[in-house]
Order: C-alpha cells, then structure tokens, then sequence
C-alpha cells in the first residue's frame, strides 16, 4: 500500500523552490511599493522645477540637466531634500532636464526625458577670397627665394590656388585683416588645404594675433600647425584652435623646412570666431570642427 503524505525530501524540495521564488520576485515587488512611495508629490515637484527654471535662467548658457545635488551647491534648495507630502527624502542624484525654453520636469515623471538639444548657429568664414579665386592680394611675402603665384593648375576648391615655389628656404606668405577685431580671449578655428611636390616640404596654418592693425605688429602672439605628412601629390587639410591673445587677426601659411625646394599649393583657408559663433563657454573642440566645418565662402549656417 502506497505511503500518504510527502517524505522529508520532498517537503525540503517544495520548500526550497518557494524560497527560490521569493527570492526572485520578492525585491520586485518591494520596489514597486517603494517607487510608488517615493513619487514627489505636485507641491515638492513644482518647488523643484521653480528651483531647476531659475538655476537655468541664471546661466549664460543652455542648461540641459540639472542634479538637485547642483541645486543645493548653487543655494536654490536646501539639504536635505523632504518631501512636502510623505515626509521622505529625494535624493541628491534626481536630475532635472530642461528643454530649450528653460523649462524643467523630473526625471521618472510622465514625458520627461533629456531633449535633442542641438541648435542652429550661423558661422562665418573671417578671411575673404579664402579660396584664392580673386587673386593673392595681400599676401606679402617675408622671405627670400620664395615666389608667390595665383595658380590654376593645381586646385582643390574653385579654379585657383595660392602657389609658392621654394629655393631651399622657409617660406613666410603672410597677411593682415586690419578690419577683423575684436577677437582677444575669441577661440578662433582655423583650417587649410595644401598640396606639396616635394615629400620634404613641411607647409602649416598659422593663426596670429595683434595688438594694432599693422602689417608688421611688433606685439603679436600664434600659434601654428605644421603638416605630419610626407604625402606628395595629395591634397591635404591641417587645422589649429587658438584663443586669441590680442584683437586684430593676421595669417601665416609658411613652410619650416629651411633647406627643402619645390611648391607648396594653399586653397580654401578658413577661420571662423567660435566663441561669437557659438557663444562664450559654448565653443565646439578641435575634433568636431574638424569634422563639421570645411571651407565655405561668407557665412553658413549649421547645427551643434
Ligand atoms: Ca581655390
């Protein structure tokens, strides 16, 4: 006759598996209860985006997120953070986004989430005739055995390029925009092709600044980048970012190498003034200038 009842190993077994399951669905259900506790209630949440609105407004710049941790740091809310109703306390880390009106809501809260926040900004090409195609006017020539041409042979934007052919020198193609001020403490981004017959050329962009309009300043202050490539035949980009120490903008697209000959070929030269593009505080990195702005003419808009 069949034994009724459970044996011992079968008791353990039932109650193992119950254990297991508690195991599993027990913190879920504990945080459900305790989520549902720790929603803000409307009076906490409208004193916490009053707070995040006015912390934002106070900013020059676009406050995407905000923590209530930055909140209390900039004395709009005081540590700690009790909720009106159920007496609980937020914590510091809770975000507050905020869209492009300056408007905020709590991270959690229904329809609340980080926005797209690029925005149109229009940017100029500070050089005029960067691409060479109405000549080499301006351009004064620093050095001996370098000759300039406005060539059309060799070209990478338009129908012309800047030429300088090179006798076993360093060359020094400079120029002035005594009209271009303004610019001192400015993050200028500055970008250049270039094209080289001989592999041991070594051409660079140069961005100066002045303290007067002259074309020789005695007080100026650079910075250059010199090509790394021994590519020949090929046109090549080379870029700098540099804060201006002075207002007036001066150029150098000169060549290191004090013993090289050949040609070195300049087109599309590019500077752009980040920060009254884009707002102190608000420049775009070298990298990513880099990768959006190549040579235009005038003034163009794009998104960042
Ligand atoms: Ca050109």
């Amino acid at each position: 006759m069949k034994k009724q009842g459970f044996t011992l190993i079968e008791m353990i077994a039932v109650i193992v598996i119950i254990a297991l399951i508690s195991i599993i669905t027990l913190p879920t259900i504990i945080n459900q209860y305790s989520n549902k506790k720790d929603t803000i209630s409307d009076t906490t949440k409208k004193i916490i985006i009053t707070a995040a609105e006015l912390y934002a407004s106070e900013k020059r710049n676009g406050v995407e997120s905000v923590t209530l941790e930055d909140l209390v740091k900039d004395e709009k809310l005081e540590s700690p953070i009790i909720d009106y109703k159920t007496g609980k306390e937020i914590p510091l880390n809770t975000v507050i986004y905020l869209d492009e009106n300056g408007n905020a809501c709590i991270e959690g809260s229904e329809g609340c989430s980080r926005v797209d926040r690029k925005k149109t900004y229009t940017i100029q090409n500070l050089v005029s005739n960067g691409s060479f195609e109405t000549g080499i006017n301006g351009w004064g020539n620093t050095g001996s055995n370098t000759v300039f041409a406005h060539d059309s042979s060799i070209k990478n934007n338009g129908r012309y390029s800047f030429k300088v052919s090179i006798t076993n020198a360093q060359a020094w193609p400079r120029i002035n925009y005594p009209s271009i001020s303004n610019l001192q403490g400015h993050k200028l981004y500055g970008k250049v092709s270039y094209y080289v017959d001989q592999a041991s050329l070594t051409p660079g962009i140069n961005i100066l600044t002045a303290e007067t309009s002259d074309f020789w300043p005695t007080t100026q202050d650079g910075k250059t980048t010199w090509s790394s490539s021994k590519e020949v035949n090929k046109w090549i980009d080379i870029s700098l970012l540099y804060e201006a120490k002075y207002n007036y903008l001066l150029m150098m697209l000169p060549q290191s190498n004090a013993s090289a000959s050949g040609n070195v070929y300049f087109d599309g030269l590019v500077v752009v003034d980040l920060t009254s593009s884009f707002g102190a505080g608000n420049e775009p990195d070298k990298a990513w200038c880099d990768r959006n702005i190549s040579y235009f003419d005038g003034k163009k808009s794009l998104q960042y």
